[in-house]
């Protein structure tokens, strides 16, 4: 079949894949939801014409906004995640046996909807006991929690449409107050070779807030370039100062102890972005 979905990463850019399969199409309020089938990738959940994640590569992602966080922590209970209506993060976090409630805050209902029935891979960690669901807007959702979460991650789409707030140092202020006294956040923070700008812009936003900030990396292959940052802000714990000797294996496809170490060195045209 030579049917083809394409995301116009810029005027410049296309990334294309071959598909298999329409499943679902929706306009909610918020974007227009849509699940394919891709030949090379799998089931594809898209969110206005980009991509979010496949069923072929989630597991890069999922582990790496969750896992690098969770153990940086000594013993993370409870955990907040803004976006990620897919349940790819959820189900990674409630891997960790300390984290009592895991606290999805979702601004469209219908991506959850969409996951549920069609990606159940990634969405069964949403139906799990220790799992709380709520509709609503991440931004406001942190001002009125204070110091409630010991770690929240930011598992949001680009910075256009519903998630532009999710990337100005309001929001970080907010997070910041909603982490308890040890907590620490972890935010998708965009590709290293298109959004140079962005990345260098959110790492001065979290430095004016968090006294330990860090980049890391891993390659997610259906985002644009391939390599992708995720941007940690601590309060105290320093992800490289985990003796990684001692973290508990999870059953992971990317994320490692290794690993854990590994994805804070960034070559040199990525560390340019902290200076
Ligand atoms: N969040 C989307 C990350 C950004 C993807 N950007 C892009 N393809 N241009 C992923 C949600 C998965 N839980």
């Amino acid at each position: 079949m030579n049917l083809w979905f394409t995301e116009y990463q810029n005027e410049n850019l296309i990334i294309g894949c071959r598909l298999s399969k329409t499943l679902h199409y929706e306009k909610t309020p918020f974007q227009e939801i849509m699940v394919v089938d891709t030949v090379q990738f799998g089931r594809m959940l898209l969110l206005d014409d980009v991509i979010q994640t496949t069923v072929a590569d989630e597991f890069v992602y999922h582990e790496m906004i969750t896992h690098v966080g969770l153990n940086t922590l000594p013993e993370p209970r409870r955990v907040l995640i803004i976006g990620g209506g897919d349940g790819g993060s959820v189900r990674e976090v409630l891997r960790h046996r300390s984290v009592e409630k895991v606290t999805l805050v979702e601004i469209d209902r219908g991506v959850i909807e969409a996951a549920k029935k069609y990606l159940p891979e990634i969405s069964c960690g949403l139906e799990d006991p220790r799992a709380e669901i709520v509709i609503d807007d991440g931004i406001r959702h942190v001002k009125e929690n204070k110091n409630t979460y010991d770690m929240i991650i930011v598992d949001s789409t680009d910075p256009v449409g519903p998630a532009e707030g999710l990337f100005g140092a309001d929001f970080y202020r907010d997070v910041y107050g909603a982490l308890t006294e040890s907590g620490l956040f972890v935010a998708q923070s965009e590709s290293p070779f298109f959004n140079r700008d962005l990345i260098s812009r959110i790492i001065g936003n979290v430095r004016s807030i968090f006294p330990v900030v860090r980049l890391f990396l891993a390659n997610v292959p259906t985002y644009p370039g391939g390599l992708w940052t995720f941007t940690m802000g601590s309060k105290k714990h320093d992800p490289l100062e985990v003796d990684t000797g001692k973290i508990a294996p999870l059953g992971t496809k990317y994320y490692s102890p290794g690993l854990h170490r590994a994805c804070f060195v960034l070559p040199p045209f990525v560390k340019e972005l902290l200076k």
